[in-house]
């Protein structure tokens, strides 16, 4: 068994003024049991906790790291940036170049906006789309998670699902009036929703990917369903792609399904390990945003030349190399090995995966949606996770969030990685 000394006592002190410990929930390892270990330093596909155990990272700081963690030409990028000054509160050319990268590789973003973080895009294109339609209500899915927005907190996956708190205290009522949650992949639902309500549904918003409570796949032709209801009912359809862009594919989740949204939210991968978001689409939508129209969304560090210098660096990265082949056949591999390793040791495992995000679920009937997550075995799912970690294999600590493949992570990571899994199933 690890000992993790220093971890343990900074976890002690952590909990003395850090509410829980941590400052996102789903770190504080309650849906696993045990504590969470902290970071010294991290190397491409690796961590080392601060008592010198090195793990592979399967989280990738949640996404961001597709390049693996402290990519040289990242690194420098931040440090020449910030000799220049750390934020101005006023345009700087690097905002112009990243918006043009948004709207080179998506071209459905005629327009885009940056902002601080994923949560602050999805809750601004709900505005947007609101302001624009001049409608109030909200299609999401149950066990998507758009961020901690009020309106979206409905049904939510991620650290609400973990804790078991979908539906956070502190909304009132009021606020989630107008929000319609719907089964995913389920396209008559939608057919019904709109039915019920012709005039009066703004859009809908969706991770078009659903990796916020474990990963799911959406069914042939559901995406093109959404798509074709949005327009025939004049609602707006929104990508939430804070974690599929840039990473599905360069263009992300749109690209790779071939849809065309109205709207998208990014964030993670353009900030290159900064704080970061971005929302954009339409040019007629995106027109209604201050100082052009009435929808209004603002931020003194949005655009931060920081954030915008380590994203235009990632992205220039991406762009310009194999990384995509490269994530697609480690995503292979990994899938290969772990499906055979839950064979040769009888596992009945679900192993969803797409592209470079991947979920294990221990379930015998596939998973596709949230009540479909709801019936694998979680008990099994946490002595997996702690199973791995023994083995120097760090996975998200909760079954409803997806894990993610960096272009750093080597073959030699993903045989250590199964061999680990055959191991851990064996026992669990
Ligand atoms: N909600 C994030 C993943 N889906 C977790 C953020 C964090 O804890 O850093």
């Amino acid at each position: 068994m690890t000992t993790r000394f220093k971890s343990d006592a900074l976890f002690a002190e952590a909990l003395n003024y850090i509410p829980g410990g941590v400052n996102s929930p789903v770190r504080a390892f309650r849906a696993v049991g045990g504590q969470p270990f902290f970071v010294h330093r991290a190397q491409g596909a690796h961590l080392w906790d601060v008592d010198g155990h090195e793990l592979i990272d399967y989280v990738c700081t949640w996404g961001p790291a597709i390049l693996g963690h402290a990519h040289r030409r990242i690194i420098e990028a931040i440090q020449q940036t910030a000799l220049k000054g750390t934020s101005f509160g006023i345009p700087n050319p690097l905002e112009v170049t990243m918006a043009k990268l948004i709207c080179s590789a998506a071209p459905s973003v005629k327009k885009v906006r940056l902002c601080n973080s994923g949560t602050e895009a999805t809750m601004s294109a709900i505005r947007l789309a609101r302001g624009f339609t001049k409608r109030d209500k909200i299609i999401k899915f149950a066990g998507c998670y758009h961020g901690h927005v009020d309106s979206l907190l409905v049904k939510a996956g991620s650290g609400a699902l973990t804790l078991g708190y979908p539906d956070s205290a502190g909304i009132p009522p009021a606020f989630t009036q107008h929000t319609l949650v719907l089964p995913f992949n389920d396209p008559d639902a939608v057919r019904a929703a709109f039915a019920a309500h012709p005039d009066q549904i703004a859009g809908i918003i969706l991770e078009p990917v659903p990796g916020n409570s474990g990963l799911w796949l959406p069914r042939p032709g559901y995406l093109e369903c959404l798509r074709e209801l949005t327009s025939e009912y004049g609602a707006l359809l929104v990508f939430d792609e804070v974690m599929t862009g840039f990473r599905l594919a360069w263009g992300g989740a749109q690209e790779r399904f071939g849809i065309t949204p109205d709207l998208s939210c990014f964030g993670k991968i353009i900030g290159g390990g900064l704080p970061v978001g971005a929302f954009g689409g339409r040019a007629d939508i995106m027109d209604c945003l201050a100082p052009l129209g009435p929808v209004y969304q603002a931020g003194t560090l949005s655009g931060n030349p920081l954030a915008m210098a380590a994203g235009i660096t990632a992205l220039d990265e991406l762009q310009h190399s194999n990384a995509y082949q490269a994530l697609e056949t480690r995503g292979q591999q990994l899938e290969t090995g772990l499906v055979e390793a839950a064979r040769t040791t009888g596992t009945e495992v679900q192993f969803n995966r797409c592209g470079s995000m991947f979920c294990t679920y221990f379930a015998s009937q596939p998973v596709r949606n949230l009540e479909e997550a709801m019936r694998s075995d979680r008990d099994k799912f946490a002595r997996f996770f702690h199973g791995m970690l023994e083995h120097g294999v760090y996975l998200a600590p909760s079954q409803f969030e997806a894990g993610f493949l960096s272009s750093a992570h080597e073959a030699s990571d993903i045989e250590k990685t199964i061999r680990a899994a055959r191991e851990v199933f064996s026992k669990i």
